[in-house]
């Protein structure tokens, strides 16, 4: 293997964001999409907890959080400070917020059949009090969580916010929401995220000649 792999699925968000962590980095990888009903062996001899998404680099390390495939790809080459600003103790505690809180109201209220149909709103509401509203409070003042540019922080999250907008996409926009909503229409119709949601067939090598943002 001269290049690492990617096991990865389209729609996944943490897939997403370690994608276009790989790919603003300038990273070529080769990329396998799979099924999650259907997991490749290989996968899950190299991660047997059997999430995606899981680098395999070409000396056998394994890589098996979407975090810690963002810090391999971005903290070794930082000019532009996107991991770095990612470190500050409030990117942290968004990063947290949305991992943890953000993704469990997240969850109950896109498939309440899963959990509790009559609590899906409350879960909505407090998803919005919590993550949205820390957004807010930070976008009204700066355009990205990283500042006057991108940061990793943006990435983690946006994907994230993106399935929680697609659940009820009218009640959203009506929300007083309007920086966090900007924001999200940035990410995505940026080129990092059209060319991280390109559609793989299985296995594809992908390599990306020109990282985008490299300059930002
Ligand atoms: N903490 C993990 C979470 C990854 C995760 O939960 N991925 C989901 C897909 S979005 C998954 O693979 N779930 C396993 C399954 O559905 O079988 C990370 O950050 O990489």
């Amino acid at each position: 293997m001269t290049r690492p792999l990617l096991y990865t699925y389209r729609r996944c968000p943490y897939a997403m964001r370690a994608r276009m962590a790989l790919i603003h980095a300038g990273i070529a990888f080769d990329a396998h999409e799979i099924t999650l009903r259907d997991k490749p062996a290989a996968l899950l001899a190299a991660s047997p907890k059997g999430t995606v998404p899981v680098l395999v680099l070409p000396d056998g390390t394994v890589l098996e959080e979407s975090l810690h495939i963002m810090r391999w790809a971005l903290a070794g080459c930082d000019a532009a400070g996107w991991w770095s600003r990612a470190q500050m103790p409030g990117n942290q505690a968004l990063t947290a917020l949305n991992d943890g809180p953000f993704k469990q109201q997240l969850d109950r209220y896109k498939y309440p059949e899963k959990f509790d149909p009559n609590e899906r709103n409350l879960h909505r509401d407090q998803a919005a009090s919590g993550l949205l509203q820390a957004l807010e409070q930070c976008l009204m003042t700066q355009p990205y969580l990283g500042g006057t540019t991108p940061c990793a922080t943006d990435l983690v999250i946006f994907p994230f916010v993106r399935q929680f907008r697609a659940v009820d996409a009218d009640w959203f926009d009506a929300q007083a929401l309007r920086a966090t909503q900007q924001w999200l229409q940035g990410w995505l119709q940026s080129e990092l995220f059209a060319v991280c949601m390109r559609k793989l067939p299985n296995s594809l090598c992908v390599e990306f000649e020109n990282p985008i943002f490299s300059n930002t």
